[in-house]
């Protein structure tokens, strides 16, 4: 077993012997760890250590799994017919575990011969994997939004992202600004998304839900050996949202050909034809249930989360690789370029882009 933590108190925590026990690291995601727990060579388990510099309140985090899972059970008829991973009891009955160095653990059901993609391989898997999302909101449509806690306060506030690049940049503490000066012009020419934004949410027009907020193509667990989709996963930013954060995540993790860190930037191209399998596959299990104004501002979705999430990597470049985990130099920064080229892409075909939604809508 892995010395790092004390995986002997947490398994413990969990009424699961450590002797019995075999623990492997599983990489998934920037954020938190996660671990494949097999216990006696027969059941498995997802062990993860959520990250409490960036889940602040991770018993709140808790408290909304537990909600949504609720939720879940209710749409699906019962537990037996979830197909969403369970989450287990620790000790004093809480669904979590603190050990003695302020680390949370929880434990929850492994998706057995399960799998995901990273990358949009054909039109199936992008319309597939789009109606697995779009099926989550559905099930979720009755969730009121004031009984999610943000996990992450102002998490999709564009304007505030924007507002932190600005600052970054002022301070430049590690002098990097000069090997991003390009994506630097290209936010910054993009303030306007933000106000634009700020004015959906404040006049309404844009109605807030219990929305995914994370809906990266991976984040879609499809059966091994088939295209057919079981659940999504990595339920932490499951609060208040808006479709258009889903929708544009998606966009911006389904297009590109490549994986979102693809150090040659030449290679990204947006796919039209994966774009409108998304389109088709989430509207045709959401469609019916989004008001007029919703769908007609889910390409401005795209924009703002592409906008967004570069600028969330460019603003954590200029600050030193704080946030997202990073293996190489100039991690964040390839990132940031690979999104800003998908955004420049989208920006040249809105108009078709958006007969494509409306041929959905
Ligand atoms: C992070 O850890 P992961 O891969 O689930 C991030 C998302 C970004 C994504 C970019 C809590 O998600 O917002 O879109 O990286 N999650 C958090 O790949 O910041
Ligand atoms: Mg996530």
């Amino acid at each position: 077993m892995m010395k790092k933590f004390d995986f002997v108190s947490i398994l413990k925590a969990f009424g699961i012997d450590p002797d019995l026990s075999n623990i492997k690291e599983f990489h998934r995601g920037h954020i938190n760890d996660s671990f494949i727990l097999e216990v006696e060579q027969k059941s498995y388990f997802f062990l993860q250590r959520i990250n409490h510099h960036v889940f602040k309140d991770p018993e709140a985090l808790m408290e909304n799994l537990v909600k949504v899972y609720i939720a879940l059970n209710k749409h699906y008829g019962g537990s037996a017919n979830n197909p969403f991973p369970g989450i287990h009891q620790g000790e004093n009955n809480k669904q979590f575990y603190c050990d003695h160095d302020g680390n949370y653990w929880r434990v929850m059901d492994y998706v057995p011969d399960s799998r995901s993609f990273n990358i949009a391989e054909n039109v199936e898997i992008a319309r597939k994997g789009a109606a697995a999302f779009g099926l989550f909101q559905l099930a979720i449509m009755e969730e009121d939004p004031e009984g999610y806690i943000p996990t992450i306060p102002n998490f999709h506030h564009l304007g505030m992202r924007l507002e932190q690049l600005k600052d970054a940049l002022e301070k430049d503490a590690l002098k990097r600004s000069r090997i991003a000066q390009r994506e630097i012009d290209f936010a910054l020419e993009r303030m306007k998304y933000g106000e634009q934004l700020a004015e959906l949410l404040r006049k309404k027009i844009i109605p807030v839900r219990v929305t995914h907020n994370d809906t990266k193509l991976n984040n879609v667990l499809f059966e091994n050996n088939s295209i057919k989709s079981i659940c999504v996963v990595d339920l932490d930013t499951v609060m208040p949202g808006t479709v258009l954060y889903d929708y544009g995540d998606m966009v911006r993790t389904f297009t590109s050909p490549l994986e979102e860190d693809e150090p040659d930037p030449a290679k990204v191209v947006f796919r039209e034809e994966i774009f409108e399998a998304l389109t088709e596959g989430y509207l045709s299990e959401l469609g019916g249930s989004l008001t007029k104004e919703e769908k007609e501002h889910l390409l401005f979705g795209a924009k703002i989360m592409l906008l967004m999430i570069g600028a969330r990597f460019l603003t954590d470049f200029l600050e030193g690789d704080h946030y997202f985990k990073t293996t190489r130099e100039n991690h964040n920064l390839d990132r940031c370029r690979n999104q800003f080229i998908l955004l420049r892409q989208l920006e040249e075909k809105e108009n078709e882009l958006q007969e494509i939604i409306s041929k959905y809508s």
